[in-house]
């Protein structure tokens, strides 16, 4: 089986491919890009997406919309994680939350899916970790460096540690669960 990911960020590629590969799913790459529209909700920012790719190139196309929600700060900045992350970054970020102590944090990918007999589906998955008290590790991207799990941040995992228990593997899991019993 082979289906189209259109993203514009290639580390987002390699950790779908890693995980998708053996399940028999070959991953082509399309950075032609999508309309990302403003809302609160990752689900509907990834099946808008998903539905534009998916007239555009005419084929089973997936995206995945993700974000980082920081608990002591209301979820910030959810979705608006790609734009934080240009903005302030991780430096940033670490400055919001000097003296702050609930450093409890998650992370939730959605997967979208739709093909030209199929309509748009979406896949969630979310894990929960802290918010580093400095940058560690030089693996991963974006928040990787400040998001840790069971005393590693993100950054200092291999991409299969990471894949073992990151919200997009979960969301890609889920998806792959699915996908694989279509005839697409
Ligand atoms: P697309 O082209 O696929 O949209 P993107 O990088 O713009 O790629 P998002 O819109 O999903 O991705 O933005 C989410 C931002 O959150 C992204 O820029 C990263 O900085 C951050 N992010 C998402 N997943 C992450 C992960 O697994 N580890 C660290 N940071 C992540």
């Amino acid at each position: 089986m082979r289906l189209t990911f259109i993203t514009g960020n290639l580390h987002k590629l390699e950790e779908a491919r890693a995980l998708l590969s053996p399940l028999g799913i070959e991953v082509e790459h399309d950075a032609g890009g999508y309309t990302e529209i403003q809302s609160d909700s990752l689900e509907e920012i990834a099946l808008f997406g998903v539905r534009e790719g998916c007239k555009r190139l005419n084929r089973p196309v997936f995206v995945e919309d993700a974000g980082l929600f920081i608990h002591a700060l209301g979820g910030f900045p959810g979705p608006y994680s790609a734009y934080v992350f240009r903005t302030i970054g991780n430096a940033g970020i670490l400055r919001l939350m000097e003296g702050v102590s609930d450093r409890d944090a998650h992370f939730t990918s959605c997967v979208a899916f739709c093909a030209p007999d199929h309509p748009p589906v979406v896949f969630v998955g979310r894990v929960d970790g802290r918010i580093a008290r400095e940058e560690r590790g030089t693996g991963g991207f974006g928040f990787d460096p400040i998001f840790e799990v069971d005393g590693s941040t993100f950054a200092e995992l291999s991409t299969e540690q990471k894949n073992a228990l990151s919200h997009r593997a979960r969301a890609l899991s889920k998806f792959a669960s699915f996908v694989r019993e279509l005839d697409v």
